[in-house]
């Protein structure tokens, strides 16, 4: 086992690996840019060490991050999720120094993180992928018009180096294929460097699923369950279920066996996960793989009762995974929501400041995964995300309910957050019902919209106090 683990993030996952690394008698090492010194995760590693003064070249500059786990004597890195995490050249300098990347290979990372590779990687292993092409950048738009009516309109394109979103068009007939063809490339060259494309079958509304897995450096591979992360706002989660409420054994089953034959497929090892569309008759195929542990592994740990950080770190010193998959059960039902600072009913603008109060949610089965406190002063610079409510409780419906005790009694003042946002979603009765896809939120919009019209009453004793203060009581 390690005896020091540099951690190459910040915020509430560099916290939680923190905790891991406690939890496992090891010593770790925070980075940070010189606007993160007060910032939890320096606060709480055994040594920290500023990288950079630039509040993302802290984050990002690979040789200056060896540098330092090298200086401090760590043997092993973890990148968490975002900045390096999915940085396969990072990965593979990370190995070449003689430390420990605690994630899988860098081939593997770089496989995956090219979607076209992916899918004929997992095409080439009979797991089900939805009806596509090649990349098309050399065909005549006939040709690609040809293509589009054999797999039948509406079609998506897709760029091959896309993420997060960007560099996908949905085009629902011949004549709007040229454009959104050539936008599209457009895009992926701006924001990935390389404008390959190709084209898949697009399927209307369709569940987001997606599959824990961990994989030992043995060729042990198992599934922890799934999360229904379908509840996204423009490419961003905000809430996420495990397991999903509404999925039947049989279908759970099946998508886990084909979740781990597909782990097999790309020789993964670490913590990864495979997601997967699920339209409505139930039919799934495979969308990508990650290759990091991501933001909701919480819920996943609370119903499994599998601790994944800790297990990353496991296997990458070479532990052997001592699980079957016949072991791993779920305990319930686990919701998480993500509380950002951001102005909701201005288009969910970051809105950064100085937290005045907080209150977190307390009690039975509430978690909070965060590394913000009072009198914290959140920084522009980074990602909006303060922290992660996680509640559990036996059944779905008990967790819902769980879920808006729990929002309600979480108080954060100074900033504006989604928790009146999310309170609407626990709320909403579709939500309790199981019933959403990656439409619910768009077309929900208006209806969670929290009503900010003042209080007639607040209004009424905010004078009355400023009239106070002035006549001198
Ligand atoms: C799709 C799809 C429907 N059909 N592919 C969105 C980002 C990238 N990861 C792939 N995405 C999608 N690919 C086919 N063939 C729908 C989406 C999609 C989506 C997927 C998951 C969660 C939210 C989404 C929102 C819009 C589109």
């Amino acid at each position: 086992m390690f005896s020091k683990i540099l951690i190459a993030n910040r915020g509430e996952i560099a916290v939680r690996i923190i905790r891991a690394c406690n939890d496992l008698h090891i010593k770790s090492v925070a980075i940070y840019s010189r606007i993160d010194k007060e910032s939890m995760h320096v606060k709480m590693a055994s040594e920290s060490h500023e990288v950079s003064a630039d509040p993302l070249k802290a984050y990002l500059d690979g040789d200056a991050i060896i540098e330092v786990a090298l200086s401090c004597g760590a043997e092993a890195i973890h990148p968490g999720y975002g900045f390096l995490s999915e940085n396969a050249e990072f990965a593979k300098k990370v190995s070449e120094a003689g430390l420990v990347w605690i994630g899988p290979d860098s081939s593997v990372i770089a496989r995956m993180g090219d979607k076209k590779a992916a899918r004929d990687l997992m095409q080439k292993n009979g797991i089900p992928i939805v009806p596509g092409t090649d990349i098309i950048n050399n065909c005549s738009i006939q040709e690609i018009k040809a293509m589009a009516n054999k797999i039948g309109y509406p079609v998506i394109l897709k760029a091959s180096n896309g993420g997060g979103g960007k560099g996908i068009r949905v085009v629902r007939s011949d004549h709007e294929i040229e454009e959104n063809l050539n936008a599209c490339k457009r895009e992926a060259m701006a924001f990935f460097k390389n404008d390959d494309v190709f084209m898949e079958k697009y399927i209307e509304n369709p569940k987001h699923i997606e599959f824990q897995i961990i994989g030992d450096n043995y060729g042990n591979i198992i599934h922890l369950l799934e999360r229904d992360c379908s509840i996204q706002r423009r490419h961003q989660k905000l809430v996420e279920i495990a397991p999903s409420p509404t999925m039947s054994l049989d279908l759970r089953r099946r998508m886990g066996s084909v979740a781990v034959a597909a782990a097999k497929a790309a020789k993964y090892t670490n913590a990864g996960t495979i997601e997967f569309l699920v339209d409505d008759l139930g039919r799934f195929y495979f969308m990508e793989m990650n290759t990091r542990i991501q933001v909701e592994h919480g819920i996943t740990e609370e119903i499994t009762g599998f601790d994944l950080i800790g297990r990353q770190i496991r296997c990458a010193a070479g532990e052997i995974l001592d699980l079957n998959q016949s072991e791993v059960l779920h305990q319930g039902y686990a919701i998480e929501v993500r509380i950002n600072a951001e102005d909701v009913a201005n288009d969910f603008k970051p809105n950064p400041g100085k937290i005045t109060t907080y209150y977190p949610a307390l009690g039975p089965f509430v978690r909070i995964d965060s590394a913000v406190y009072k009198d914290y002063t959140i920084p522009p610079n980074y990602d909006s995300m303060i922290a992660k409510l996680i509640v559990r409780a036996s059944s779905y419906d008990l967790a819902v309910n769980k879920l808006i005790r729990a929002l309600e009694e979480f108080t954060i003042r100074g900033i504006k957050t989604t928790i009146p946002f999310l309170l609407n979603i626990a709320k909403d009765k579709d939500f309790r019902k199981g019933n959403y896809d990656t439409l619910y939120l768009e077309s929900k919009m208006q209806e969670l919209m929290p009503n900010e019209t003042i209080n007639k009453d607040d209004i009424a004793a905010a004078i009355a106090a400023a009239i106070a203060i002035k006549a001198g009581y």
